[in-house]
């Protein structure tokens, strides 16, 4: 080898018809220098002027320094207002595990030993009171001894399996913020700026999908006629507005709401992932019959007996995870494991449980990583496990977001396999650096079990469900995992004191993103999970400004709602903090679309059952309104559209997510029961697909 004589040249490679037998390199580099000695000054300065031109469109394209020279001013003022010292947080964590908790720390060392199950739920009065198994006390037995079946996880090269495809990130999106170095926003308003382009991807937790990435073909010229007979036009062709606001009324509507998105499914969906309503076909995902187990609990809790027995017929006939099917971790998690689970647990049916446990160990092979960090993906039939094609990260929310039901999964079974391995995550997540005050950023390596893109945190798409999860977690152990409350404390604090600002115009208190250090007013309607969840913090004996920052942050998810033109909230908002400008809320013409997604009636939930504030009720009785307004399909179904800001218009998207069926619905639903003991939030602590699981029974003393 011969070293390079000298470092200071450019290094340029020239194509050289006679050098074909080149290969030394210092005698390569000689010679370009000699070529650019050759070359005359023009040619020269040409090539300089191309080099510095590349330079410079790289630099823009990266976050940091394009935010720099946007020259962002208000950060700093902001930073000095909300600055808290951590040590503030110290004595509460010290008070709390003395005061709250009660009891010294203790790891959870495995699944508690006897499920103590209440009676299964009768819904109002009207619910399945009867059913298979209501009302009996499950006891699981012990299966037999507890061995782990992650052993040492081979250390091998990472595999790419070319199962998905690679992301195409969305410009205005969540993750494209990050991703691939795209520019993220860090001025406000833009409204008009950008052309309202026919958007491609639809974006679900924060992944994205190509709509074409569906099985069926793309919707032929009927369907598209079709589509634009199904929806109203105008409000004033649309259902009535219900006049009538009594609870019991309310409660039917919403009942009316499931029924007739149900129909849609029946229709022309049955046994597949989603609804397609408007092309009245369906869409496939993982082909496990994602809305009907997602809808499973719904059902029982709304007291819709047929409708649940016949998806439980399917259940049993149909169903089998024994499929060469590449299945996302987190969504199936959630979704198909979470609902198994919640059945199991309303109705007491064996059946639900035997599922839930197939799909559990199928699930395993994911965490057979080095890092223990689980891939994303894993092919339940053949269990085989590889993260996507285009990267070895996995997304932070999805495999911090599977451990009440993988928890829970064991101490149904007595295997403590599944715990243990999502426990291990969490360990490995508290004592990763890279956080910032207690918030994470959003990929994490799967053969490092580092975090990776450092700098840009959210509580919004990728990874607002850690946060849940921290507080759930603690609540479903018992609040005895110190960890867990250590990092959910820590978390909220830097949430304040990096993330919480407020607008000009109205003082609209909002959460924003950060990115490497420059504030970004934008704020993802996932993100309205977070007044919920802060107030069942507080309802669990923590901070009570917790509580102060929920009820603002729920005016502001309210308001997000109350004024676009349709009612509905687009799926990314950015906060105005000039006060001379009049609007607080604007939307880039990319974010106007609705999913039909749960996080701002889940919050009015969570906010009604702790402060019994009727207004809380009046909102998501206008939400219901606006979803029956816009987004109802005659027919059946209901569907995402992509423009909350045109009712003449509001542009049908022909999908309808499952979660709208588990989740939306099931949340009015429980907004406007009066029965508080349905689903009390003391005894159940709902999943992030809104699938509750019992708090788990204290250890004998
Ligand atoms: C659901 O799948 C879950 O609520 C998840 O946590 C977030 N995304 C959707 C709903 O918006």
């Amino acid at each position: 080898m011969y070293p390079p004589s000298r470092k200071d040249f450019i290094s340029l490679t020239l194509s050289d018809p006679h050098s074909h037998s080149y290969n030394n390199g210092k005698h390569r580099r000689q010679s370009c220098w000699r070529k650019w000695k050759q070359l005359s000054r023009l040619q020269r300065s040409l090539i300089l002027f191309l080099l510095a031109l590349l330079l410079i469109f790289g630099l823009l394209s990266y976050p940091g320094i394009t935010e720099q020279w946007r020259g962002l001013s208000d950060r700093e003022d902001w930073l000095d207002l909300n600055d808290r010292e951590l040590k503030t947080i110290l004595p509460v964590v010290k008070s709390l595990f003395g005061q709250a908790a009660g009891k010294a720390p203790a790891p959870v060392a495995g699944p508690h030993v006897q499920p103590a199950l209440g009676p299964a739920v009768g819904p109002e009065g009207v619910g399945p009171d009867t059913g298979p198994g209501a009302g009996l006390d499950v006891v699981m037995e012990p299966r037999g001894p507890n061995i782990p079946i992650l052993a040492k996880p081979p250390i091998k090269k990472k595999s790419f399996l070319n199962k998905r495809d690679p992301p195409n990130l969305q410009k205005d999106g969540n993750i494209s913020d990050t991703v691939g170095g795209e520019k993220q926003e860090v001025v406000q308003d833009g409204e008009g700026e950008e052309e309202d382009k026919e958007k491609k991807m639809i974006s679900w937790r924060g992944a994205m999908i190509e709509a074409d990435q569906a099985t069926e073909p793309p919707p032929s010229a009927n369907e598209k006629e079709a589509e634009a007979e199904a929806l109203p036009a105008n409000p004033a062709n649309t259902v009535p507005q219900e006049v009538s606001t009594g609870t019991a009324d309310r409660l039917e509507a919403v009942r009316d709401a499931f029924r007739h998105a149900w129909k849609g499914y029946k229709d022309y969906a049955w046994g597949h992932d989603e609804l397609k309503p408007i092309s009245k076909s369906f869409g496939e995902w993982f082909g496990l019959g994602l809305t009907l187990i997602d809808s499973l609990d719904t059902m029982w809790i709304m007291g819709l007996k047929e409708e649940f027995a016949e998806a439980k017929n399917w259940v049993e006939k149909e169903l089998t995870f024994n499929k060469n099917v590449d299945v996302n971790l987190f969504e199936t998690t959630i979704r198909v494991l979470g609902g198994l689970l919640s059945t199991y647990h309303l109705t007491g049916d064996q059946l639900f449980l035997e599922k839930a446990k197939d799909l559990g160990s199928r699930l395993m092979p994911a965490f057979k990583t080095p890092s223990k960090i689980p891939f994303s993906d894993v092919n339940i039939g053949k269990g085989t496990a590889h993260p996507p094609r285009w990267t070895s990260d996995s997304t932070l929310a999805e495999v911090t977001s599977i451990q009440l039901e993988f928890r829970e999964l064991s101490r149904l079974t007595q295997e403590p396999q599944y715990q243990e391995v999502v426990n291990e995550v969490m360990k490995l997540v508290h004592k990763l650096p890279g956080k910032q005050d207690g918030l994470v950023p959003m990929f994490i390596n799967t053969n490092s079990g580092q975090f990776t893109h450092k700098g840009v945190f959210t509580l919004g798409a990728r990874a607002d469900s850690y946060y849940e999860y921290l507080l759930k977690q603690w609540i479903q152990g018992g609040k005895t995992e110190d960890e867990l409350l250590e990092d959910y404390l820590q978390a909220i604090e830097g949430v304040k004191k990096h993330l919480v600002r407020q607008t000009g115009p109205s003082r609209l208190t909002f959460v924003g993103e950060l990115s490497h250090n420059r504030f970004n007013p934008k704020m993802d309607h996932l993100v309205c999970f977070l007044p919920g969840t802060l107030a069942l913090g507080a309802h669990n004996g923590l901070p009570g400004d917790h509580m102060d920052l929920a009820v603002e942050l729920t005016e502001t998810c309210h308001q997000m709602y109350k004024q676009m033109e349709t009612g509905l909230s687009p799926e990314i908002v950015h906060f105005n903090l000039q006060s001379s400008d009049s609007r607080d809320v604007n939307v880039k013409p990319a974010d106007r679309h609705n999913l039909l997604r749960p996080e701002t009636v889940e919050s009015l939930f969570y906010m009604y059952r702790f402060t019994k504030d009727n207004k809380y009720r009046d909102w998501g009785w206008d939400i219901l309104q606006s979803f029956n307004n816009y987004t109802k399909v005659p027919g059946g179904g209901y569907t995402s559209i992509n423009n909350v800001r045109d009712p003449v218009n509001p542009g049908p998207r022909d999908k309808m997510e499952s979660f709208f069926l588990g989740e939306t619905l099931k949340y009015l639903y429980l907004l406007f029961s009066d029965d508080m003991e349905l689903l009390s939030l003391d005894k159940y602590v709902f999943n992030t697909e809104a699938h509750p699981v019992p708090i788990w029974p204290s250890p004998p003393k």
